[in-house]
């Protein structure tokens, strides 16, 4: 008899979970959150950053005991549509994903939304023209990020530079909206002039070698400052600038943004002059949302992280305190 009762709850619940969820996904997980399974596509692990988003995320829903299907797309776009329709096929009760760039995502969400299952952006926006296509978007303010930099950068140099800056991956929000905070910044001061600018893609590998070429060009000589959209880029980069025989953090000034552990050591060793924090311990926040969600309570559209700049000055006593 047993057996039947719970072959008759397994179908029941199989059957149940086929197909559209009524309402948008606000059926999503009859049984609460704890019976909630959610999909997650995550961009890669391209940098520091994301290696301790990525741990802040798995930890949150193992402590909340909420299943995740956690899927890694090595920064490729079409890795992470196919994981979202994955999601589709396994009828999960909420989506989530940092999109690896901000354009080509309306057929996917239409899809999504079509299957009644909530979506969450975290980390970065993507740009549609239907916001009900995603529930709320959980990040940083990047533009801010990049005023900052170029605020601090003004008051560091007197509002003299002559910026070489490694970009982050092309098309992505945080690359966007970076360059535009910090050009916004220092757009106030004449003699701070962007004279090199090429994408390092948010690694430390290819910041070092870009760093090298912009090195070998006949205007090297010229650059005072760097500007790198994240700490990894311009870890590969103070690599890059030891070995062509600089003294990186006093021959060039250098303004990173992310606030890893890595940074902090660079400035505590006097290599880097400063960080503007990017926090990435969202896993808290993703899954207040996911609860909220799935308990029907209403849910910001737009959750801001806060977060700050460290200079030198503050880097050895920080550095204790740094969770990534
Ligand atoms: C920012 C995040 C960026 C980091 C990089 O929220 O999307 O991607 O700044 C990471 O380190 O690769």
């Amino acid at each position: 008899m047993k057996k039947f009762i719970v072959l008759g709850a397994t179908l029941l619940l199989a059957l149940s979970g086929c197909g559209k969820k009524e309402g948008g996904g606000e059926t999503a997980a009859p049984g609460g959150a704890k019976s909630a399974t959610v999909g997650f596509s995550q961009i890669g692990a391209e940098s520091a950053w994301r290696t301790a988003n990525t741990q802040s995320i798995k930890d949150e829903a193992q402590k909340r005991g909420i299943k995740l299907i956690f899927s890694d797309a090595q920064q490729k776009q079409e890795n992470q549509i196919k994981a979202l329709r994955s999601f589709i096929a396994q009828n999960v009760d909420v989506i989530a994903f940092s999109p690896v760039v901000e354009t080509g995502w309306e057929p996917v969400l239409q899809e999504i939304k079509q299957a009644g299952i909530p979506v969450i952006l975290t980390d970065r926006a993507v740009d549609v023209s239907d916001p009900s296509l995603y529930a709320t978007f959980i990040g940083s303010d990047f533009v801010e990020e990049g005023r900052r930099a170029g605020k601090w950068l003004a008051e560091k140099t007197g509002g003299k530079a002559q910026i070489a800056e490694l970009v982050g991956t092309p098309g992505s929000a945080p690359a966007v909206d970076r360059k535009k905070g910090f050009e916004e910044a220092i757009a106030k001061y004449p003699d701070m002039k962007i004279i090199k600018s090429q994408s390092g893609d948010f690694t430390r590998a290819k910041g070092k070698e870009v760093m090298e070429s912009f090195l070998k060009a006949p205007d090297a000589k010229q650059i005072t400052v760097l500007f790198a959209h994240n700490d990894d880029m311009a870890l590969g980069a103070i690599q890059a600038m030891e070995e062509a025989g600089l003294k990186p953090g006093v021959d060039i000034t250098i303004v990173s943004i992310d606030g890893v552990k890595g940074a902090f050591e660079a400035m505590a060793a006097g290599k880097l002059n400063c960080t503007v924090e990017c926090n990435p311990m969202i896993g808290p926040q993703l899954f207040d949302a996911v609860e909220g969600i799935i308990g029907k309570k209403d849910v910001p559209k737009r959750i801001v992280v806060q977060e700050g700049v460290f200079d030198q000055s503050k880097a050895a006593a920080e550095l204790p305190n740094r969770k990534y």
